[in-house]
């Protein structure tokens, strides 16, 4: 499995646009995307640092995952997403090294990427995703 760079970091916020506001007047970002993803029950607010994103997660309902986390835990970073070359293939390598798999085959996530998520129980504690640009390996 090779990682290129971190692809973005997912900041769970009980309100979107008071968020974007702090990344765009004390931090300087630019929000250049704003989408919701239905079946995440989130919407999102996209930066760009280097080649890094800062990607704000709303929820759009308590019971989703980013719901759940900001009532247990509050407001903060929720995830760590990796950019893989090949996601189908890292996601085999980690099911043999046991490493427990939220998604066990790729599927779509924001901005159209493949991705998966694995669990914070085999991963230090740290929610991580895996992310593959559309066009590769498909
Ligand atoms: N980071 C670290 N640990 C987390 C976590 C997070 N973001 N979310 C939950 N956990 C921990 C919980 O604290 C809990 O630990 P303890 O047992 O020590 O208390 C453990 O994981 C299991 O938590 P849970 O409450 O039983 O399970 P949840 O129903 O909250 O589900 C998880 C947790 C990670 C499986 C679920 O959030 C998930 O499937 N996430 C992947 C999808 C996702 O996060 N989507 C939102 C982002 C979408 C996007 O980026 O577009």
């Amino acid at each position: 499995m090779k990682l290129s760079h971190i692809e973005h970091i997912g900041i769970a916020v009980k309100n979107l646009n008071e968020a974007i506001a702090y990344y765009e007047k004390v931090l300087g970002l630019k929000c250049y995307a704003i989408e919701e993803v239905a079946d995440q029950k989130v919407k999102t607010a996209f930066f760009m640092i280097g080649q890094t994103k800062i990607e704000l997660l709303e929820p759009t309902d308590s019971e989703s995952a980013v719901g759940k986390f900001i009532e247990k835990r509050g407001e903060g970073i929720h995830h760590i997403a990796y950019a893989v070359d090949n996601l189908s293939s890292a996601l085999e390598e980690l099911g043999e090294k046991s490493i427990q798999l939220i998604d066990k085959q790729p599927r779509k996530g924001a901005e159209g990427l493949n991705i998966a998520f694995l669990h914070p129980k085999s991963t230090g504690s740290v929610l991580t995703e895996l992310c593959e640009k559309p066009d590769k390996n498909n």
